[in-house]
């Protein structure tokens, strides 16, 4: 009897010791918003974010607009919204005009974590400001990757002449941040001038022509900085147009597969690949740590990649070309 009373008590602490059936079956459902689908640093983002959804036995559900715009996205968010995933990943296409959109989701009780892009600051979870409710930022430290385009495209140039940033928009919180780390670098290089950025709305034969129209205007110009993977790509080509491939400089941020001709014959001489991959793994894990009751760092910050000519071919540095 006194056997079956103490095996009696073991079970029951055994079993007061695991989480209730429910919990412990459940499967999650994550959604991944991205900036918008047809971008190979969201599609790789995707990869990596869906990598640790199969270890973590987790439901991903990736669900964007077909444009880098908060008109698309909301709409998108709102129906994400709708389906009550257990937590959201999202890009946010605007530092502002997410905010309201987003609150919605942490106001129906939907955890938030915003990937690449942030709302408001970005510094989240510190009880100031009206935008500080995701519970984590992961991203590259943009700030870095804008100083580090401007130093090595002042090597390119030879530390002097007129240069320009290709930018997507103003309000998002990446490109803006790549653009004041680029500035504040080439602030320190006094013989380079920065000409007025040129603004393309994520359209690479805009951010073409814009390149065309400088050098128009300024026959001098010989550097170029793409701000993000359209204006880089766009920039390039609008350099081969005005046949100025090698004397025209360019710097690319991200790192299309398309990036490894144009280092190859010369229009590109830098590209700093971010790391996606990365972003959407550390993301998924995140945020099924927080659903299971661990606590999550407030930001966690992704490295780069710097390509050029000596070492695209090495498979250590190719392998952080994005997916298609
Ligand atoms: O540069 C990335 C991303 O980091 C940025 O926020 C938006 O543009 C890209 O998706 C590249 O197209």
């Amino acid at each position: 009897k006194k056997i079956v009373a103490a095996l009696a008590a073991l079970t029951i602490s055994a079993s007061a010791l695991m989480a209730p059936a429910s919990a412990q079956d459940k499967k999650f459902t994550i959604a991944l918003v991205p900036g918008l689908t047809t971008d190979g640093f969201y599609i790789t983002m995707r990869k990596g974010a869906q990598a640790a959804a199969d270890a973590l036995g987790v439901n991903l559900v990736f669900q964007g607009a077909p444009d880098f715009n908060p008109v698309t996205q909301v709409p998108v968010l709102d129906a994400v919204i709708a389906k009550k995933p257990d937590a959201i990943l999202i890009a946010p296409t605007d530092k502002v005009q997410l905010v309201e959109p987003l609150r919605k989701a942490n106001d129906a009780g939907i955890p938030v974590i915003t990937v690449d892009t942030f709302i408001g600051t970005g510094t989240y979870q510190t009880g100031a400001g009206e935008a500080d409710f995701p519970l984590s930022y992961i991203a590259s430290d943009n700030v870095l990757g804008g100083e580090i385009a401007a130093r090595a495209l002042a090597t390119s140039i030879g530390d002097k002449g007129k240069v320009y940033v290709s930018n997507v928009k103003p309000g998002i919180s990446t490109t803006d941040q790549r653009e004041e780390g680029f500035k504040t670098e080439m602030a320190k290089h006094p013989n380079i001038t920065v000409l007025e950025t040129q603004f393309n709305d994520d359209d690479a034969n805009k951010a073409a022509s814009q390149l065309q129209a400088v050098f128009a205007r300024n026959p001098d110009l010989v550097g170029v900085f793409g701000a993000n993977l359209f204006s880089a790509l766009g920039a390039a080509n609008g350099v081969k147009q005005a046949g100025q491939t090698g004397t025209v400089k360019v710097v690319a941020f991200d790192a299309p597969t398309s990036i490894v001709d144009t280092i190859n014959t010369g229009l590109v001489d830098v590209a700093i690949a971010q790391h996606p991959a990365e972003i959407g793994y550390f993301g998924v894990v995140s945020a099924y740590a927080h659903l299971t009751g661990h606590s999550i760092p407030v930001s966690i910050g992704t490295g780069f990649t710097i390509m050029d000519k000596s070492n695209i071919a090495d498979p250590n540095i190719s392998k952080y070309l994005y997916s298609e």
